[in-house]
């Protein structure tokens, strides 16, 4: 590759729901006129071309796991998509507004400087592509970079062992002796869909977790029609609920209906299954009040004891702290544990010392053989997809130093000191159903970039005074929720290192919109344009 350095109007990282949207928005609504992204996958997909473990599929219902404006004649035909039909929808899709062809695949971004005197960015890829582009965006996905255990041995195993987001193509684990370490979402949808072939499953769990049903089933023609007759009133619900997953969210007190009503509500969500709608469909302060959580943590724990018929199983099964973090859901998880050759192991009072040729050791001495490890262990969330990427902004500043003791952005799109970078779903941003979040997000970078082509300015960046403030409201509506007292990616406490900081907005989009039409409606008063 020659050292020849391509000027154009953009550059957009990532190929994911959020990459390819803003491609598409830059290209086709501000219309500039080149526009590059950059994907280190061979295709789009982003979180969908990376989680390609069995049993992968999204827990929000289809018809609102997408943008409020790709209407058009529905094609699937099941509640919840899995990830290989999530892949075609955004392949497809970019293939439609002509944007397919602007992305570069196999290729990671190693470092964007921006340059003060021509005040462009300095772009470099590792496999030598040099840009220099007015605009810079990363919408590089909230859970990217895996968190790997760094359990000694780890190289020794002579079997397979890989993180559940890098699952090898094609591999087929029928017949074969499987250790899943993590209960997450990732390792309990794994759990649940490959124990029935498996020859044995050995899941290993740090700490329980809550996760109800999922309930996946067909959604015939009459259903749809009936969703797309009223999918206006649908598309309002998700841009004025806090989650955006397009149900009408409870706004009454557990605490406020009799024990019997609360059982009759828990059991009914309970059957329909989703896990944020058990969590704010059932009640409202759930999130809110610790009395509100335990009753329907009491419920979790109930029905586990009623799925799981071996005690000791179910009780290490209960969990025993508050109900929060992502409300989680998984097909079939805890009757995987009814099956004779799937087994739980407690790793909180016995950890796992090493790794071996075979396969696990436990600190007690116990070997366990294995012929595949799945470290369903999760990721270093939201700031940590940016890790292996050295983003400089005014005066050398570099992002990773900026956010090394919690992240933060304002709006979780632009950063202080770091002009014409926007970022789709930076820290601080909504924690909602991510589509329709990343539109808003979307539509808000372009009237922004807009705003300032209108002004005949050459840049825009956030208003540091501005970005504190959001923070210390980002921050201090976390500290309200039940969220902050729960271990979790959400708070930036999963990943050994990391300082603990609320990495979202945590009051929905609903009022993340509001905010950001009173930005609009302001003329930008928290952003500074030169
Ligand atoms: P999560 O939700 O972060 O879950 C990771 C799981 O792995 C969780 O059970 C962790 O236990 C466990 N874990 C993490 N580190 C270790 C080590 N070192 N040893 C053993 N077990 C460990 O990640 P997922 O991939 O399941 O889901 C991520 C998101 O993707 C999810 O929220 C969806 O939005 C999609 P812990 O509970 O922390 O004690």
């Amino acid at each position: 590759m020659s050292n020849e350095v391509k000027e154009v109007d953009a550059v957009v990282v990532g190929g994911g729901f959020g990459g390819t949207r803003l491609l598409n928005l830059l290209k086709n609504k501000v219309k500039l006129h080149s526009v590059v992204g950059i994907e280190k996958g061979e295709s789009l997909g982003g979180t969908w071309y990376w989680n390609q473990y069995p049993g992968a599929q999204t827990d929000t219902e289809s018809w609102v796991y997408r943008f409020s404006d790709e209407r058009e004649p529905p094609k699937w035909n099941t509640r919840y998509l899995k990830g290989e039909a999530l892949r075609e929808q955004i392949v497809e899709s970019a293939r439609k507004n002509g944007t397919f062809e602007d992305f570069i695949f196999g290729t990671e971004v190693r470092s964007a400087h921006y340059d003060e005197g021509s005040k462009r960015w300095e772009i470099s890829t590792d496999r030598g592509h040099k840009f220099s582009a007015t605009y810079f965006v990363t919408a590089v996905g909230i859970l990217n970079n895996p968190n790997i255990p760094t359990y000694p041995g780890i190289d020794t195993f002579k079997g397979q062992a890989f993180h559940s987001a890098r699952w090898p193509k094609g591999l087929d684990v029928t017949g074969k002796r499987v250790a899943v370490i993590g209960t997450g979402p990732s390792g309990s949808q794994i759990t649940g869909a490959i124990n029935k072939i498996v020859k044995q499953l050995t899941v290993f769990q740090q700490r329980a977790q809550y996760i109800t049903p999922v309930n996946n089933r067909p959604v015939d023609e009459i259903e749809r029609a009936e969703i797309y007759k009223n999918y206006d009133t649908i598309w309002d619900t998700v841009f004025q609920s806090l989650f955006a997953m397009g149900f009408v969210e409870s706004k009454k007190s557990a605490l406020e209906a009799s024990e019997e009503e609360r059982r009759e509500v828990y059991e009914r969500v309970w059957n329909k299954g989703g896990g944020f709608r058990f969590f704010f469909e059932t009640f409202g302060d759930l999130g809110t009040s610790i009395e509100a959580n335990e009753t329907a943590a009491a419920f979790v724990r109930s029905k586990i004891a009623e799925i799981v018929k071996d005690p000791e199983t179910a009780k290490l099964l209960q969990p025993t702290g508050h109900y929060g973090g992502r409300p989680l859901c998984a097909e079939g998880y805890y009757e995987a544990f009814a099956e004779p050759n799937v087994s739980l192991v407690d790793i909180a009072s016995n950890p796992v010392s090493k790794l071996t040729e075979t396969g696990i050791e436990l600190q007690d001495g116990k070997q366990l053989e294995f012929d595949v490890i799945i470290f369903a262990t999760g990721f270093d969330s939201v700031d940590g997809s940016y890790r292996n990427v050295d983003i400089t902004g005014r005066e050398g500043v570099k992002l990773n130093d900026v956010w090394k003791n919690g992240a933060t952005s304002l709006y979780g799109v632009s950063v202080t000191q770091f002009p014409n970078l926007f970022l789709v779903s930076g820290p601080g941003g909504p924690f909602s159903n991510i589509p329709p979040s990343i539109e808003v997000q979307g539509d808000f970078i372009t009237k922004l970039i807009l705003e300032s082509q209108a002004r005949g300015t050459k840049t825009v960046e956030a208003d540091k005074e501005a970005q504190g403030k959001w923070d210390e409201t980002v921050q201090a509506i976390s500290a309200v929720t039940i969220f902050s007292k729960v271990k979790s990616w959400v708070q930036n406490d999963n990943v050994e290192g990391k300082t603990k900081y609320s990495a979202f907005f945590l009051a929905g989009l609903g009022n993340y919109i509001a905010k950001l039409e009173e930005e609009t409606g302001g003329k930008y008063p928290s952003f500074r344009f030169e």
